[in-house]
């Protein structure tokens, strides 16, 4: 009998075994944040226009299309620099049969997934079996990389993370970013970078009256309550979601995409994601190409004439390659994500095409703490069958130094009660890891180990416990495997392994290699106590203003 089976009469818990599985199966993996807007943002989305061809030379090329490299798009654009964009996902521009761009959450098809021919749900059971199911490989928008002791989630295609992700925009407590990042200068960073790059992803904030009000928002008011009975403070968290499509979602005067559920594979309306915003701006420039479904395999020193030259392969939407390119670019942003960034760097020193990159380049990886729990709450308690898929409630135990925590209240949007309370927590968990090469099989590899998961597990069990305990309450241990109580195999937050001032100079210059330069969350060390996006948008900007300032002519 397991632990939530023992304790049903005691907590009187709610539970329909008749549930089906693929009832979650669009709810699971919800702690995130996300979403697309109205048809004018959709107009303005950014397209490719011409695909790079062996033989060309250009002044800046980017690498990835996450947040890292919009910025980097925007600014080099603005400063009137022909700029490229290699991507390895695809343009997110095209409906499917069922006229959607985006896969349905509940019942996730080949568009939900990065070349897996099963799903990989981050919450991946329910009620004692595995909610995964078999779907066609395809250059779908959400990858699931396993880097040996851990899952990594990535949004893929043009966009990056924006595409996949939750949308909560939060900017980083001041003292905490102060101490993880000691060089960068925290009155520049709050006063002008932090607002722009709020400014720029288009953050919003929740009418507060709605969400007293809505049926879609009970789960993060019980979350809520249930936190503060236990003395823990919660906290609104700002979002990129447009909150007054949402509004209209609910009034039935739009169509439906966050009160649909929608979120890890994408929103098909109400999301500010990057393609909405910044590349959007840097393409209306008329200076920025997209080059989709290009996978960036080698960047050394050009052969003559200086620059460097960049090596990619052309792959289909089965992720066959279907041609192998090599160009010529004066200047290289490394915007590929933390993993992306740190492999490629870290194989380019192994294999001596880039020998001078220094020791510190594939070090000081994190997770950013991340821990996912759910809670069976009482039957007095439900949490609704109708649930927003974007979060916008936090409880915000961080300044508990035995139980640093940040975490996110989750939606669980199955369509029908279940009672449950979901969590992501960001904890402050020191642990960190490095990339390694592997001579025998060419690939580069991550150390990360499941036991460094303790000290993070061992802060949210601080927080979660007392909430049961006030509650008399318990975990749910059907959600990340049999008998399993903690999310731990898993992180959405990848960060590091290029980190600012130690691999790189304090701007993401690689000093060895003068026009290479790192934008993305590989800058950032390890954790940043809060959802990442904002940071590594904020820091860009202010890397990309150092840079257009000084490097550029
Ligand atoms: P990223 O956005 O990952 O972009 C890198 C891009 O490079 C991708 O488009 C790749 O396809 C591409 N790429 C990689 N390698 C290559 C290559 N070799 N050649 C060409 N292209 C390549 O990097 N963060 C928040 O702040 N709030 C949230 O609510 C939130 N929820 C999340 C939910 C989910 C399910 C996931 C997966 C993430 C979530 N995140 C959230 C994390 C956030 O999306 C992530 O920190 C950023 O996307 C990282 O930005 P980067 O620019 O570092």
């Amino acid at each position: 009998m397991s632990e939530y089976q023992a304790s049903r009469g005691k907590a009187a818990t709610t539970f329909n075994p008749q549930l089906s599985r693929r009832k979650f199966m669009a709810a699971t993996g919800l702690a995130v944040g996300a979403a697309a807007l109205s048809s004018s943002w959709t107009a303005a989305a950014a397209a490719p226009r011409r695909a790079l061809n062996t033989g060309d030379r250009v002044p800046a090329l980017i690498i990835g299309s996450g947040y890292g490299g919009a910025v980097a798009a925007l600014r080099l654009t603005q400063a009137g620099i022909d700029t490229h964009i290699i991507e390895m996902g695809r343009a997110w521009t095209t409906p499917g049969s069922d006229g959607k761009i985006f896969s349905p959450m509940l019942t996730p098809d080949k568009r939900a997934y990065w070349l897996r021919t099963r799903t990989a749900q981050p919450v991946s059971h329910f009620s004692g079996g595995s909610v995964d199911k078999d779907i066609e490989k395809y250059t779908g928008v959400l990858d699931c990389e396993n880097m040996g002791g851990i899952n990594v989630y990535q949004g893929r295609g043009v966009g990056g993370g924006s595409l996949a992700n939750g949308g909560m925009a939060v900017t980083p407590k001041r003292g905490y970013f102060e101490e993880i990042l000691p060089s960068v200068d925290s009155n520049e960073m709050y006063g002008t970078f932090f607002p722009r790059a709020n400014a720029g992803l288009g953050v919003n904030n929740i009418d507060q009256a709605w969400f007293e009000s809505t049926d879609y928002y009970q789960f993060a008011r019980v979350g809520r309550k249930t936190a503060q009975r236990s003395g823990f403070q919660t906290t609104f968290v700002p979002n990129v979601y447009d909150f007054d499509y949402m509004k209209k979602e609910d009034a039935g005067q739009v169509a439906k995409s966050a009160l649909a559920g929608e979120v890890i594979y994408g929103n098909n309306a109400g999301k500010k994601s990057l393609d909405k915003t910044y590349l959007a701006q840097a393409s209306a420039t008329g200076k920025l190409t997209i080059t989709t479904l290009h996978e960036v395999t080698k960047v050394a020193p050009a052969a003559s004439g200086g620059g460097y030259s960049v090596e990619m392969k052309q792959i289909d939407e089965q992720g066959n390659t279907v041609a192998t390119k090599t160009v010529t670019a004066d200047k290289v942003f490394f915007a590929a994500g933390s993993v992306g960034t740190s492999k490629l760097l870290v194989a380019m020193k192994a294999q001596g095409h880039l020998p001078n990159l220094p020791g510190a380049v594939g070090q000081g990886w994190g997770n950013n703490g991340n821990i996912m729990v759910g809670r069976a709450n009482q039957g007095w308690d439900p949490t609704g069958a109708k649930q927003s898929s974007i979060p916008t409630m936090g409880i915000d135990n961080w300044a508990d130094p035995a139980g640093p925590v940040f975490a996110e209240i989750a939606p669980f949007p199955a369509g029908t009660e279940l009672w449950v309370s979901l969590y992501l927590a960001i904890t402050k968990n020191p642990e960190r890891a490095q990339f390694q090469y592997n001579s025998s099989t060419g690939k580069v590899g991550l150390s990360w180990q499941a036991s460094q998961n303790q000290p993070g597990i061992n802060m949210a069990k601080r927080v979660f416990d007392k909430i049961n305990s006030k509650e008399g309450t318990i975990y749910r241990t059907d959600l990340f495997g049999v008998y399993k109580t903690w999310g731990d195999g898993l992180t959405y937050h990848p960060l590091g392994g290029c980190i600012l001032n130690q691999a790189t100079d304090n701007f993401g210059r690689l000093p060895e290699y003068p026009g290479l330069y790192v934008m993305d969350g590989s800058l950032v060390p390890g954790n940043v106590g809060v959802n990442p996006f904002v940071t590594i948008t904020a820091l860009a900007e202010r890397n990309m203003a150092t840079i257009v300032a000084n490097d550029l002519h």
